[in-house]
């Protein structure tokens, strides 16, 4: 496999664009090499200006949940572009897409929407402070809710990847307003509780993580989650804009039988472009403005094109249920292909091998994994046309476009990549 063109354009990249690169764990930092510059994408393949052809396992870190130009979401925005890109006005479609997001996640009766999962995120812990008229938030090691100032402790994603212990730029009396705990542990949660429990606004937590690689949750985590934050007048805010319509039509919160007080989306509600959402009890996103006095607003916010790649994409998730039965056998059989000093964990089409012997339960366990082994495993895979998240630290994603020969060739690619 060659790489010329794309080697040349990351140079030029390097002195255009921090890194190179529009978002960090992209650059391929933490698992050497370069990255190859994509050209096009169809299905489950993506190709590469060199002419390289990858099975995708990134799905643009986790939207594309039906592969890569879908039909039906092509159809919807060339529809979409018949009619005009922007109007910063309301319209028809976003009320079909706060219908649709409602119906699938009881908890979310009233819902906005926003440009990317950061702003949710950032709108939701707001808005829980808000309405609560306390400052502190709960979050957990690992985890990562974007880029926003204050979660932005201990976090997951481009932080653990790159191993930058506390961005700088933020102000200690942000996070200081953010107790960070293990993933978990129901203990560390109730101390924190008997000790700040009348400060805290909300927990916010992925009910299954998929920022410090792929882990679930443990059995009766997330209801202590309910029943903890409940007993102290705090809110509970799953961040589901990994695990929205992903691991579950209703999402994490429908999987595990939460309903929690406020959730983030993202990511599959958009369809491959620009989205996120949040929402949750109406008696608390009345308080968000123009309805009540927590401000946030959007110039794109309900973009006419996003908005209808997504409703194109929920309208044929409800219609193919069958699609996340195909999801969880194919996840199966991928893993099939690790041997046993590799630990996998899975939850439908998010999936990561650690590699690590032991069970990976929290942040502390996912980083005993032997990170350059991971890259060495990443660069075999990815010279063998598969191409994976770049960071031990960052889920793999399936799609419905995912063949059984797909699944066929990575397996085969895998046991040779393990071995070598
Ligand atoms: N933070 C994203 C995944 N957890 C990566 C986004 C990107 O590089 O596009």
């Amino acid at each position: 496999m060659n790489h010329v063109k794309s080697e040349a354009i990351f140079e030029k990249a390097q002195k255009l664009i921090p890194g190179g690169v529009n978002s960090p764990v992209r650059a391929y930092r933490s698992v050497g090499g370069n990255p190859p510059f994509i050209s096009r994408g169809n299905g489950s393949r993506i190709w590469d200006i060199d002419g390289n052809e990858y099975v995708d396992y990134v799905g643009s870190w986790g939207p594309l949940l039906l592969g890569h130009r879908h039909p039906d979401i092509l159809r919807a925005l060339a529809g979409a572009l018949e009619i005009g890109t922007s109007f910063g006005a309301p319209t028809e479609q976003e009320v079909e897409l706060a219908e649709a997001i409602c119906d699938a996640l009881p908890s979310v009766e009233m819902v906005r929407l926003v440009n990317s999962g950061t702003e949710a995120t950032m709108a939701a812990i707001r808005l829980a402070r808000g309405f609560t008229g306390r400052d502190l938030a709960v979050k957990f090691e690992g985890c990562y809710h974007g880029h926003v100032d204050s979660p932005l402790v201990k976090a997951g994603s481009g932080i653990a990847t790159l191993g930058i212990p506390d961005t700088q730029g933020v102000p200690k009396s942000f996070s200081d307003t953010t107790i960070a705990l293990p993933f978990n542990s129901v203990d560390a949660v109730d101390a924190a509780f008997r000790a700040h429990g009348e400060r805290i606004a909300a927990v916010i937590v992925e009910p299954v993580v998929g920022n410090m690689g792929c882990v679930p949750p443990a059995p009766g985590f997330l209801e202590a989650l309910r029943e903890i934050t409940a007993r102290h007048g705090s809110l509970l805010i799953f961040d589901e804009v990994m695990t929205g319509f992903r691991v579950a039509f209703g999402g994490a919160q429908k999987r595990y039988g939460i309903r929690p007080d406020l959730t983030t989306l993202g990511k599959v509600i958009g369809g491959g472009l620009p989205v996120g959402a949040y929402g949750g009890r109406a008696d608390i996103l009345r308080k968000v403005a123009p309805a009540g006095p927590v401000y946030q607003a959007g110039t794109l916010s309900g973009n006419p094109l996003a908005v209808a790649a997504g409703l194109a994409m929920l309208r044929h998730l409800k219609a193919h249920p069958e699609i996340y039965t195909q999801l969880e056998e194919r996840g199966a059989a991928l893993q099939a292909a690790v041997p046993k000093d590799i630990t996998v964990n899975r939850v439908g089409s998010m999936f990561t091998f650690f590699f690590t012997g032991g069970p990976v339960t929290d942040y502390e366990s996912a980083k005993r994994s032997d990170t350059a082994r991971f890259g060495r495993f990443f660069r075999k895979m990815l010279e063998r046309g598969i191409y994976l998240p770049p960071s031990q630290f960052e889920a793999a994603f399936l799609s419905a476009a995912h063949t059984e020969e797909d699944i066929r060739r990575t397996v085969d690619a895998a046991r040779e990549a393990f071995s070598a």
